[in-house]
């Protein structure tokens, strides 16, 4: 069966790009495959700017917890939080003597994150491709669904997986499996309420761009009807020329499981006060049932830590043959 690992940062509320643009995936996913799904802390203490060491804990276990609200099930899938397996910095240091300072230089997300940091840029930064790799490579995965932006590190772990093999085993018996990046088929991308020229982001937007998939309605009601539009007056789907109100028409479609066009022709000549309440009541109503599971499962926090703990035990069966057999095939002398 074809496996899947995705992972997700702690760095901030989850917003509604992060279930239209990935949750809402990695859910649909656990119908045909074999999904290991991932809280990823130690990527989210590599920049200082978004690592509190008073909020990381709470913010892990709310981060899962909103998985598990949406629909990530333990049953089918594997969740678990990346530092409680040591198997991930080990790979990954293994991994550092495979990958090469230039490419992992030209990382656009390294150059854009690192940029007139100069030398107080920690080698974690530096390093959070390799660590991505190690991730993926570990659960041999064969698909890795992620956004655009993350195209780079995928292709990365891939080169990786693929000089270890050349490297250290034979094509007959490769060590890692090449993983490849899967976009989700409806391209859902979610756009900064305030400026809809730029991704909703839970580092980037502001409060009033964003809305966290824990908003209450009222929160909702009002961010959505001062979302960003323009003075045409017209409802019609056109990310250049009306970035503002594609976007909102996005939200509605997505939300709604219907057509973009049809909600345009729908909703055109009514006016944006019309149009945005719409979009504010099916944004509340798609939430109202993952707000509900969250405040029940938020409600015993010791089950979500079991479930993770049985996550991290059922992701370790995988991981660890296969950082053993690696370290076999580099030629390190395994422990007597
Ligand atoms: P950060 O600001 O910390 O980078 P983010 O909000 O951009 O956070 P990530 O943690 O980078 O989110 O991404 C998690 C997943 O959510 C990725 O698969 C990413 O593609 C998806 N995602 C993030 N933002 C959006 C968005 N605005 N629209 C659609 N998908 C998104
Ligand atoms: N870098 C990713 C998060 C991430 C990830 C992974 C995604 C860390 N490890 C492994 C897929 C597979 C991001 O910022 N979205």
């Amino acid at each position: 069966m074809t496996r899947v690992f995705s992972g997700m940062q702690p760095s901030g509320d989850p917003h509604l790009g992060n279930l239209l643009g990935a949750w809402v995936n990695w859910v649909a996913m656990q119908e045909d495959r074999e999904c290991v799904y991932c809280v990823v802390d130690l990527h989210a203490i590599t920049s200082p700017a978004e690592h509190d060491p008073a909020t990381l804990a709470a913010r892990t276990l709310e981060l899962a917890t909103g998985m598990l609200a949406v629909g990530v099930d333990p049953q089918r899938s594997i969740l678990f939080v990346q530092s409680h397996l040591h198997e991930h910095a080990e790979c990954t240091w293994l991994f550092n003597c495979v990958a090469g300072f230039g490419e992992l230089r030209k990382m656009p997300q390294f150059k854009e994150k690192s940029e007139g940091k100069g030398d107080a840029v920690s080698v974690g930064l530096f390093d959070y491709p390799v660590l991505q790799a190690a991730d993926i490579l570990l659960y041999h995965a064969d698909e890795v669904p992620v956004g655009e932006d993350q195209r780079h590190h995928i292709e990365l772990a891939r080169d990786i997986a693929q000089r270890f093999n050349h490297r250290f085993a034979t094509p007959e018996a490769p060590v890692f499996t090449l993983p490849k990046a899967v976009h989700p088929p409806a391209a859902a991308r979610v756009m900064d309420l305030q400026d809809p020229t730029v991704k909703m982001s839970k580092s980037a937007s502001s409060e009033k761009g964003i809305i966290s998939v824990l908003d209450e309605p009222k929160r909702i009601e009002k961010k959505i009807k001062s979302a960003v539009t323009d003075s045409a007056g017209d409802i019609r789907h056109d990310r250049a020329a009306k970035p503002g109100v594609s976007n909102l028409l996005e939200i509605l479609a997505a939300a709604t499981h219907r057509e973009v066009d049809e909600l345009a022709a729908e909703y055109d000549g009514g006016g944006y006060g019309t149009f945005k309440l719409a979009v504010a009541e099916a944004v509340i109503e798609l939430l109202r049932p993952i707000q509900d599971r969250y405040a029940e499962l938020a409600d015993d926090p010791g089950e979500v830590q079991r479930v993770l703990a049985d996550g991290a035990d059922r992701a370790r069966e995988v991981a660890v043959p296969t950082l053993q057999h690696a370290k076999q095939a580099m030629g390190l002398l395994p422990r007597g």
